[in-house]
């Protein structure tokens, strides 16, 4: 009988759950590691409940931890679906027999420098890094809403493919996810970041839908000034950039127009938010580059407000 392929989650928000729900639906061995007790237990006791597309719901049963466990077999994968800022904190949870010579370690996380702080810790021959356009939402401990469709991307930061890439591909496939390898996977995580750059810190500072950064002119301006200037850095990184980039951007915005941002999210929920990957992450790079970036540097610090005005800031 062939092995199962055995994925690590680490990170059971929203996304972490779709995907281990769908892997483990393609008959992965799959197990969730999230901090949450609450939902590690709800899932654990009742099983993942996933809202569908269509509206269906089911529950898959899965293995959750929240903690530090020896597993019985390294994994293959290792998806860390943790928010930017828990990115090093999180791989501590990881017990060390989880990871074999084989595992790679995939990041599909918001913002810039994720991958290269799992290549610190693991090594860069470990590392995949990514984006991906599914959307879901976490209802409650134990609860997810798949809420759009939509490709994953990713690929090495540096150097070749890895062996066990494909490995990675036809767990998506099967899990019917449409998944592709790309060289030049850095292009496609900035055209992410430029999405998040002109949308979330918007929508999170003035408690609107996506849609309304489309809509309402105003908003309309912060998000396209944002996008320009950090075009302008990345531009400056050597990365190539669409030329309609703010026009794609703003279709992102209405093509969401429903969703609550995630950066919205956490303002809403008191959580610390990722401005620090996000738009703090251009206004890094614009100082190094020897850029000015007046409106990134203005939502950074409006956002690390909020978060200091409800205690939401890092440990
Ligand atoms: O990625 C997103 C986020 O909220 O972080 C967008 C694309 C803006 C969708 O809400």
């Amino acid at each position: 009988m062939e092995t199962p392929y055995r994925v690590l989650v680490v990170g059971a928000g929203a996304m972490g759950c779709l995907l281990g729900a769908r892997f483990a639906q393609a008959g992965a061995d799959v197990r969730l590691l999230d901090v949450d007790e609450a939902h590690v237990t709800a899932i654990r006791e009742r099983g993942l409940e996933l809202e569908e597309l269509n509206g269906d719901r089911r529950t898959i049963p899965m293995r959750a931890l929240s903690k530090r466990e020896p597993p019985e077999a390294p994994a293959d994968l290792i998806l860390v679906m943790v928010k930017s800022y828990a990115t090093a904190r999180a791989l501590d949870l990881v017990h060390p027999d989880a990871v074999g010579s084989e595992t790679l370690f995939l990041s599909l996380q918001n913002g810039l420098g994720n991958a290269e702080t799992l290549a610190d810790l693991v090594g860069p021959a470990k590392v995949l890094a990514g984006v991906t356009a599914q959307g879901a939402t976490r209802e409650g401990p134990g609860r997810v809403r798949h809420g759009g469709q939509g490709p994953t991307y990713f690929g090495a930061l540096d150097g070749p493919q890895p062996p066990g890439a494909h490995g990675v591909l036809t767990l998506f496939r099967r899990a019917g996810l449409e998944a592709h390898y790309r060289q030049d996977i850095r292009s496609l995580i900035w055209e992410k970041l430029l999405v998040n750059v002109g949308i979330n810190a918007v929508t999170a500072l003035c408690g609107i839908p996506n849609g309304a950064v489309a809509e309402l002119e105003p908003a309309r301006e912060l998000c396209a000034a944002a996008v320009r200037e950090a075009t302008a850095v990345a531009e400056a990184e050597g990365i190539a950039v669409p030329e309609d980039v703010v026009q794609k951007v703003l279709n992102v915005a209405q093509a969401t127009a429903a969703n609550r941002s995630s950066m919205r999210q956490d303002v809403e929920s008191g959580r610390r938010t990722e401005i620090d990957a996000i738009n703090g992450a251009v206004v890094r790079l614009a100082e190094r580059q020897g850029l000015a970036v007046p409106v990134n540097w203005t939502l950074t610090r409006l956002v690390e407000t909020k978060e200091r005005s409800y205690g939401g800031e890092s440990p």
